[in-house]
């Protein structure tokens, strides 16, 4: 495999890599303009045996989407609709906390719970979803509301980030998802995603919930009018964050989707270019423990590969996936844990259940 590092003229990357050296955002660059996949997929395997071995992680978890109305829009979204829309819907409590009755019979660990940004629903709503869930299923850990949510719940709340971050948790929420983060170049928010919180707000919020002792995850949705300065400028934004707090658990690339959107006359991403980003994130991210390949929205076959790019991280059984299946997602919308567990043993990695904190619950 050092031969195709060699040959692709990454001598200096590579021993910067064995040193355990940060890369520069140039370093970056050079990665990101290789056609070379496999001498950019070495070189990241490196940097992801040495953090987390032969491992690859999965884990048992449900998946909610409590409401799809959104008052944001955004034109790479088919998941949020206006409440006026036909396709608008909402969940009450009670139909949430079914959801999780329905599957208490099954060992799920974890409830990732994401909704779009509410016109009405009242602050007191969400605090209800949290401790309903905890009602129900008292042992789950929830990880819920994307930053750019709990900015909103903080409006609503009429209280700091801080404070609401609080009472959230009191009600229990146990950790915050990646999504939200798109591209944090005001360049791309302003064309695709004009209403939403900004770039510095959504650090402000994982900052924020970081200090409070919440662990969040990060995403980056690539593949669409953001060009490749702009992705390294992402990645260094979080990896400095990351120097600062340390509560950075996982980064989710999230490869566009374009059909249904308002953005559709765009192309799907490439398997290279899925793979190289992964490669180039495990790179960059030096201080992320884990690199996730969300099956969802490159298919289980690519998340296969993956595992040898970079990725140490499958995700999990997910269920009821939304958000890329209305973007035309021809993936499945769940996994089985037996179909996880042979997916990773067939990748020549060891399966291992985790919690949503990455302890281990079983290794097979
Ligand atoms: O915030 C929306 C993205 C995110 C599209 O934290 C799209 O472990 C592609 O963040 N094509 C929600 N992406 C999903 C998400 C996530 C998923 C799995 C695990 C974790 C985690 C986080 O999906 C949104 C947005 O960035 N998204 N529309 C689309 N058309």
């Amino acid at each position: 495999m050092e031969q195709f590092i060699h040959d692709a003229g990454f001598t200096d990357i590579l021993s910067k890599v064995q040193a355990d050296e940060r890369l520069s955002l140039d370093d970056g660059r050079r990665l990101f303009a290789s056609a070379n996949i496999l001498a950019v997929g070495s070189l990241a395997n490196i940097a992801r045996e040495r953090k987390n071995g032969n491992k690859a992680y999965f884990i048992y978890n449900q998946h909610i989407n409590y409401s799809n109305i959104c008052t944001n829009l955004c034109k790479f979204c088919a998941f949020g609709k206006d409440k006026d829309s036909d396709l608008a819907y909402e969940m009450s409590v009670d139909e949430v906390k079914k959801k999780v009755r329905e599957r208490l019979d099954e060992p799920i660990t974890e409830i990732h719970m994401v909704g779009g940004i509410h016109p009405d629903l009242p602050y007191s709503y969400y605090l209800d979803l949290l401790q309903g869930i905890k009602d129900v299923r008292p042992e789950v850990h929830i990880q819920a509301f994307t930053c750019v949510e709990i900015s909103h719940l903080a409006e609503l709340a009429g209280k700091s980030v801080g404070e609401t971050l609080e009472e959230l948790k009191a009600a229990g929420l146990g950790s915050i998802p990646g999504g939200g983060a798109e591209v944090f170049s005001p360049r791309i928010r302003k064309i695709i995603c004009e209403k939403k919180l900004s770039g510095e707000g959504w650090f402000e919020v994982a900052k924020t919930a970081h200090r409070h002792g919440l662990k969040t995850n990060a995403t980056m949705l690539y593949g669409h009018i953001e060009s490749i300065d702009e992705r390294l400028e992402h990645l260094d934004a979080l990896r400095r964050a990351q120097d600062e707090t340390g509560g950075f658990l996982a980064f989710i690339p999230l490869a566009f989707h374009p059909k249904n959107t308002e953005m559709s006359e765009h192309s799907s991403t490439t398997g290279i270019d899925d793979l190289r980003n992964i490669a180039v994130a495990r790179l960059m991210l030096d201080n992320f423990p884990h690199i996730k390949a969300y099956w969802v929205m490159i298919g289980t076959k690519l998340a296969q590969v993956a595992l040898s790019f970079g990725a140490d991280d499958m995700d999990g059984t997910v269920k009821e996936e939304v958000v890329t299946h209305m973007a035309g997602a021809e993936t499945e919308k769940t996994l089985g844990h037996k179909t996880l567990i042979r997916l990773i043993r067939e990748a020549g990695r060891e399966p291992v259940e985790r919690d949503t904190l990455y302890n281990v619950i079983q290794t097979f």
